[in-house]
């Protein structure tokens, strides 16, 4: 596959590709920026661009920083509470709302995924690929709806929010949904003009066929999307745990659960390459991988598991943050490139 754009009817992809600095001088990228994603301290990072940092302690390091970048000029506008990068073939998102301002989480998460919705309905990219979701006491009872907590209640405003869209898409996007230590709701998300391609993982339950008792209701993801970009392809693999089946497996064993969820990774990438005729490696294409650990305290421990599994010099970040379910541990997410 050839990525020349002198043609300009050729609907080729661009490229999207993604520099990780860990840390904090800044990254001379000349190319125009998508995003800068970051993870402890801003850095001195001059590049003006949206640029976001999530609201969860960095263990064990300063900085963990993402530059996504492109060959084609990327305009910045903002719609309602979403500020926004775009060319017309990808857009990067951002939209953070205060907690404090209402005691309805559903409504609070109805109100943003219906902006999301609405973003997208006004502009090319109308194919949500990614997301990553934080807010606080994820697992506490939610006010309104007793015996739900407030990651179902999270479920529930995003489920009412897409079918309110009337976006008839069975394509999921890829996602993260980690509790925080603030009083934010946090959004962000990446977004095409094409779909990518959604794996499931044959060891988990899909999510959005969990069993209605287990969660009030189904969470709307895809546990992998694949998506090509340029000459290359994308693999975005969703926050993924020591779940097989829907249940959680080695419950207070925290090395137990981070093992599982790399065998997890593991199988969902065999299965892209099964299905889809992709030859990523497990390892080697692994461009990144984030760590959402519940106590600090584990995070030796989850260091020695992750020496023993990843390539030495595969960058990861390990991030505070709580799981949607109380009995989790330990949190990953992955992104492969080939
Ligand atoms: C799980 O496998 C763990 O609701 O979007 C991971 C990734 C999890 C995304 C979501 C939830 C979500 O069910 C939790």
């Amino acid at each position: 596959m050839s990525n020349n754009n002198s043609n300009s009817t050729t609907l080729a992809s661009p490229p999207l590709d993604i520099i990780v600095s860990e840390d904090t001088i800044s990254l001379a990228v000349k190319q125009p920026l998508l995003t800068h994603l970051y993870f402890g301290d801003a850095g001195n990072s001059t590049h003006d661009c949206l640029s976001i940092q999530t609201e969860l302690e960095l263990l064990g390091s300063n900085l963990f920083a993402q530059y996504w970048f492109t060959d084609q000029k990327v305009s910045r506008a903002h719609y309602k509470n979403i500020h926004f990068a775009h060319t017309p073939q990808m857009m990067f998102g951002f939209i953070q709302l205060d907690c404090a301002t209402t005691e309805d989480f559903q409504a609070l998460t109805h109100k943003a995924y219906s902006q999301i919705y609405e973003c997208l309905d006004n502009n090319s990219c109308k194919h949500l690929l990614r997301t990553w979701n934080f807010f606080p006491q994820i697992t506490k009872e939610d006010i309104y709806q007793t015996q739900q907590n407030r990651y179902e209640v999270f479920c529930h405003g995003r489920l009412e929010a897409m079918e309110d869209s009337g976006i008839k898409t069975k394509i999921y996007p890829a996602a993260t949904v980690i509790g925080s230590h603030e009083n934010n709701l946090q959004i962000y998300f990446l977004a095409s003009d094409t779909p990518g391609i959604a794996v499931e993982n044959p060891r988990q339950t899909s999510a959005y066929h969990y069993p209605v008792e287990d969660h009030h209701t189904q969470p709307l993801f895809s546990r992998g999307l694949l998506k090509t970009w340029g000459n290359r392809t994308h693999f975005y693999v969703s926050g993924t745990a020591s779940i097989i089946g829907h249940e959680t497996l080695h419950i207070d064993d925290v090395c137990a659960q981070l093992n599982e969820s790399i065998n997890n990774v593991e199988t969902l990438v065999a299965q892209a390459n099964d299905k889809h005729h992709t030859q990523l490696n497990a390892q080697d294409d692994l461009l990144y991988m984030k760590v959402y650990i519940r106590h600090r305290e584990d995070v030796e421990q989850i260091n020695q598991v992750l020496a023993a599994r990843l390539s030495s010099n595969t960058p990861r970040a390990l991030l505070l943050g709580d799981m949607c379910r109380d009995n989790l541990l330990v949190e990953i997410e992955a992104f492969y490139q080939a």
